[in-house]
């Protein structure tokens, strides 16, 4: 088993011990057991990481494109050796399926560097307008908050498009998922990052991320988690104008239309609330289905159900456990307040499924007969929770996706085309899924409304870490 104490922070190209003393037990999900610890740094500490990202700044700002892309294709290289211990890693810290440790999160983080590479080949920081020439500038130094849902996927989006343009980073990840963060420090050791280009320094959000989005030193924040946080995040950074890029999760909508083949869409639906244990900022959770269809709908969402078992992340199930007791409290408060409000529960429910008491499983629950006004279509859950919605006519499907405050992702699913293409080009959200279609890793990434500001992923990631210089009469 992998020795989990790692006590130390990664600043200016080194392993230094904590100026603090407190440390954060790490929990296995399955299991309940520990895992390790980690040092919760200090305010002096993340201080330090700044300065080092300060002092790499005018260097690795002025590395070549092509030195760049070399670093990045590096970065893949080293990736790809770790394989094994990333997919091992993000199954005990988070709980995900060995499965999905692969497909997904062990996947997502190496196209992310890959794709930085591609993109920015292709990618130019000069201009010639005719009158003025526009520079994109590298914007200073990079504040990264990442929460725990995506370990691996979550940071590397950033530090991709930062490493892309040579802007120093000080990571913090989540202290639920630590591990997986500390492996890519040791990738990037390896890959030949300059000093200073990389710094981790791991914590609580009320102190290093507090420090992080306030620190004077920090020209760009980019975070990635609660609304409510991101707000705080807002707020703070406010104070020294500085730039921020918020992705805020959302409640997505998956319009099924009328001429849907029924099992592609239940399957897809409850991969939704499956896959991940449904913490998927992007997960489809709003399932709109035509009043003519609902039953039938319904019923195959039982039929399809089984095929998603739930439990050991390493016994070949699909559903592995929620990342922690608090989120599994939640989860089931928004049960609890389905049921209340009055929908009808077509499966799962509260408690733990049966024969998983150690671990904090969750039943897939599926909810029917939901308004859109309800809580439980209205707010995050961040969990296998399902509402179902009917309507009648695909405008009402389009105003029901668009009553909510979030707009992140929407998906549908049908044949005709006028009615597919109508859903998807008015959903008020970042990215839209059409009939399963497969992720794109050059595409924008990011939300509308409440779902954040600012895109991750390709070159419009590449974009939120610069800044545009306009210079006239350029000889
Ligand atoms: P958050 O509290 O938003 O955590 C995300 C990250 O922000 C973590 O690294 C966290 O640090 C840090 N953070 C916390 N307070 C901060 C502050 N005041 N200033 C700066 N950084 C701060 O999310 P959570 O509590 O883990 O999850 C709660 C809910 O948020 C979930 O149920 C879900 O609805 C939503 N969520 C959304 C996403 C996405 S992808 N949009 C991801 C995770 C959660 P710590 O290490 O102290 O936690």
């Amino acid at each position: 088993m992998r020795n989990y104490n790692q006590l130390k922070h990664y600043i200016n190209g080194e392993w230094v011990e904590s100026t603090g003393s407190e440390t954060e037990p790490v929990i296995n999900p399955a299991t309940e057991e520990k895992l390790g610890e980690i040092s919760l740094g200090t305010q002096e500490d993340l201080d330090k990481a700044v300065s080092a990202a300060k002092a790499a700044f005018p260097s690795f700002s002025q590395t070549s494109k092509e030195e760049r892309i070399e670093m990045l294709e590096r970065i893949v290289e080293e990736y790809e050796k770790r394989k094994d211990e990333l997919i091992e890693v993000m199954t005990d810290e988070l709980g995900s399926p060995l499965t999905v440790s692969e497909n997904v999160h062990y996947k997502m983080g190496r196209a992310h560097f890959a794709q930085a590479a591609e993109s920015l080949r292709n990618f130019s920081f000069t201009e010639d307008r005719g009158g003025h020439t526009i520079v994109k500038d590298t914007v200073g130094v990079s504040g990264l908050i990442t929460p725990w849902n995506f370990p691996t996927n979550q940071a590397s989006t950033k530090i991709a498009s930062a490493f892309a343009v040579g802007s120093p980073v000080v990571l913090k990840p989540a202290e639920l998922t630590p591990y997986a963060a500390i492996i890519l420090t040791e990738i990037f050791d390896a890959a030949g990052v300059p000093k200073g280009a990389f710094n981790l320094v791991n914590g609580s959000g009320s102190v290093i991320g507090n420090r992080i989005s306030s620190h004077p030193d920090i020209d760009f924040v980019s975070f990635t988690g609660s609304a409510g946080v991101g707000q705080k995040i807002m707020e703070n950074a406010s104070e020294t104008i500085t730039n921020v890029a918020l992705e805020l999760g959302g409640k997505s909508p998956l319009v099924v239309l009328e001429d849907a083949d029924l099992t592609t869409a239940a399957k897809s639906a409850v991969n939704h609330i499956a896959m991940n244990s449904g913490q998927v900022c992007s997960a489809a959770t709003r399932i709109l289905v035509p009043s003519s269809i609902k039953e039938d709908f319904e019923q195959e969402v039982k039929n399809v159900l089984p095929e998603f078992p739930v439990g050991d992340p390493r016994g070949g199930n699909y559903v592995g456990p929620l990342v922690a007791q608090k989120q599994w409290d939640r989860v089931q408060s928004y049960i609890e307040k389905g049921i209340e409000e009055g929908a009808t529960l077509l499966a799962g429910g509260t408690g733990e499924p049966e024969g998983l008491d150690t671990g904090f499983y969750a039943k897939p629950t599926i909810f029917t007969d939901v308004k859109n006004d309800m809580v439980i279509a209205q707010e995050e859950i961040f969990g296998p929770v399902m509402s179902i919605i009917s309507y009648d006519t695909v405008d009402e499907a389009i105003d029901i996706s668009n009553d909510v405050f979030y707009g992140l992702a929407g998906y549908v699913i049908g044949k005709d085309r006028d009615k597919v293409r109508k859903v998807a080009t008015n959903i008020r959200a970042g990215r839209i899924g059409v009939n399963n279609a497969d992720l794109d890793f050059s595409a924008p990434f990011g939300g509308y409304k409440q779902s954040g500001i600012g895109r991750e992923w390709g070159d419009y990631g590449i974009e939120e870490y610069l800044e545009t210089k306009a210079i006239m009469g350029l000889p």
